[in-house]
């Protein structure tokens, strides 16, 4: 069993190490505990959760309904939790993720406070030697990404960023508890997170600028409570709901509608989108008729509709204008759930501030200075500010550990044009080494516990073929990482969602507006994704090349 939390100073060894404690890695840890196998999970936070630990910032939530948003392995764990929201907070899923921990007694198996930064490949034994802050080791015959999609927060490259007196965070990074009541406030950016903290905290705030660059889409959540009744009649549909979401191509509860929305007359289109406008979670964006993602005429329409609904909430149309985009359309980004949040510029403590036509010129000591143009500038007097800006995605949290393979290849080296990976879960180059969310991958667009249950489910039947025909060295094929990757590419094209700049497309890597786009998720659907890696167990994995053990120049067991 591998020992990190530093009472010794020895390399312990573990046969399936798991980086990360989130969604992912528990459901993967519980999965590889029940067929026996030595496994340990490490977490660089002090807590379980991942992505529910991080953000703490005001009106965290997620956009899938809540109970779609849950393991669905355990018939007790559903029969035993309520979920009192559609769509839960932040604390909700957080205790429900520790909920789960102890009911299945997993913790034990958890090491906190503990980063790998680097992690080495030894072609000698077909090992890997994981190394933390602080420098401790331990070794693994497998290891497992777990680290999650959007782990790693970019803060913009503002001039003076740091010299700010009052509180400078992003939105991942917020301190516990942190209350800005009374607080004279700047968020920049207006994607999923920035919608939710703003509207969260409008009311209390003294004042509060919200500084967008490109306007985002939003359409309402319809959040609200589930009461007891409610929560009995979901429960009676879980299995319905768990198959129906399996069907799906993103794992929601919402389907795109075989019918085109050209197959309709104008005014039958309009009340349809009326009706999911108001009606619950994502379903404008993927209930919507099919054609309205994928052709540019109908998606101009839907825009419009959308854009009408903003002119009709926010009081000033100059106000309106600026928060209708204009570089994408409706759905060809994550869309964000909102509940109230055009209403938010209605309120006299709240104002717009356009940084497309007035960029930040920098932070200073006591707020952000505001560049009008011919030299003249505007200071916003700040307590906080905080940074919405989004997320090194999908690669970042891979980019952060120095991982070096076959031939001391770094990962961060042969990805420098864009990752490369077959079927989204392995690296030529970097065997025994699988990434369970990440780039290609088609749990990476998904509900995530949907999508994951996929990966973690095809993963743990993995480890079984593993110990039955005694495996020690297992990589993805470079022929077969050029397949998937074209496979990728081809299925992405078919939607508008891969040309527009979102974290999908790589657009947001280190902010750079001018970075090339880049294949970091996999639009092909999750029945389909499920299928593709069903036929590699079926086929006894052809994709991959499988070593036996008694190969292996020096295996230690
Ligand atoms: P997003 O969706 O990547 O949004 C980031 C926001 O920050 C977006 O409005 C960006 O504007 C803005 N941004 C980024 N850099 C800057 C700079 N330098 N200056 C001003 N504004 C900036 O991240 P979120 O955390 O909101 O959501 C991530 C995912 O979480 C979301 O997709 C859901 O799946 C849940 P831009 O549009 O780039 O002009």
């Amino acid at each position: 069993m591998a020992q990190v939390s530093g009472e010794t100073e020895r390399t312990s060894e573990v046969d399936y190490l798991i980086i990360g404690a989130g969604v992912c890695g528990l459901y993967q840890l519980h999965q590889l505990l029940e067929i026996g196998a030595d496994v340990r999970v490490v977490d660089a936070n002090a807590g379980l959760g991942g992505t529910w630990y991080k953000n703490r910032y005001p009106g965290c939530r997620f956009d899938s309904e809540s109970y779609t948003y849950q393991y669905s392995f355990s018939q007790e764990l559903l029969d035993e939790w309520d979920w009192k929201e559609k769509f839960a907070a932040q604390p909700e899923t957080l205790s429900y993720l520790e909920y789960v921990a102890d009911k299945f007694d997993l913790r034990p198996h958890i090491t906190f406070n503990a980063r790998v930064v680097r992690a080495e490949w030894s072609e000698d034994d077909w090992r890997w030697t994981l190394t933390f802050e602080g420098g401790r080791t331990t070794r693994a015959k497998f290891v497992l990404g777990a680290m999650g999609l959007l782990s790693v927060p970019t803060y913009p490259r503002i001039a003076g960023r740091g010299a700010f007196r009052g509180l400078e965070t992003h939105t991942f990074d917020w301190p516990e508890g942190y209350d800005v009541t009374g607080k004279r406030v700047a968020v920049i950016g207006t994607g999923s997170s920035g919608v939710q903290v703003i509207t969260d905290i409008a009311d209390g705030v003294e004042s509060m600028y919200v500084l967008q660059r490109d306007a985002n889409w939003c359409a309402p959540l319809g959040n609200a409570p589930i009461s007891t009744e409610e929560m009995r009649e979901l429960r009676e549909k879980y299995d319905e709901i768990f198959a129906w979401c399996r069907e799906t191509p993103a794992g929601f509860i919402h389907r795109p509608d075989r019918t085109l929305s050209t197959d309709v007359t104008r005014e039958e289109r309009l009340r349809h989108w009326e009706e999911l406008y108001n009606g619950q979670g994502a379903g404008l964006y993927m209930g919507n008729y099919r054609d309205c993602i994928m052709e540019p005429e109908p998606n101009r329409e839907l825009s419009e509709f959308v854009a009408e609904k903003i002119r009709e909430r926010v009081s000033a149309p100059g106000v309106a204008d600026l928060l209708i985009p204009k570089d994408h359309g409706f759905g060809m980004k994550r869309v964000a759930g909102e509940s109230g949040f055009y209403e938010v510029f209605n309120k006299s403590n709240v104002e717009l501030v356009d940084l497309m036509d007035h960029p930040i010129h920098e932070v200073t000591e006591t707020g952000i200075r505001i560049d009008l143009g011919s030299g003249e500038f505007r200071d916003l007097e700040l307590d906080v500010i905080v940074y919405a800006t989004g997320f090194d995605a999908v690669t970042g949290p891979l980019d952060r550990i120095e991982i070096i393979g076959v031939d001391d290849v770094r990962l961060k080296d042969q990805w420098k044009d864009g990752p490369e990976t077959c079927l989204g879960i392995q690296v030529s180059s970097f065997p025994n080494l699988f990434v369970l969310v990440g780039p290609q991958s088609g749990s990476a667009s998904a509900n995530f516990p949907r999508g994951i249950e996929d990966v973690v489910n095809w993963m743990t039947q993995t480890a079984l073929y593993i110990e039955k025909h005694e495996i020690g060295r297992f990589e993805g094929r470079r022929d077969a990482e050029i397949e998937w990757v074209a496979h990728v590419r081809e299925m992405n094209s078919k939607l508008l969602m891969s040309q527009t700049r979102s974290w999908f497309n790589g657009h947001n890597i280190n902010l750079d507006r001018d970075d090339n786009p880049r294949v970091m998720v996999y639009l092909g659907g999750a029945p389909r994704y499920r299928r593709r890696l069903a036929e590699e167990i079926e086929n006894d994995y052809p994709s991959f090349l499988l070593s036996h053990s008694s190969v292996s120049a020096a295996p230690s067991t």
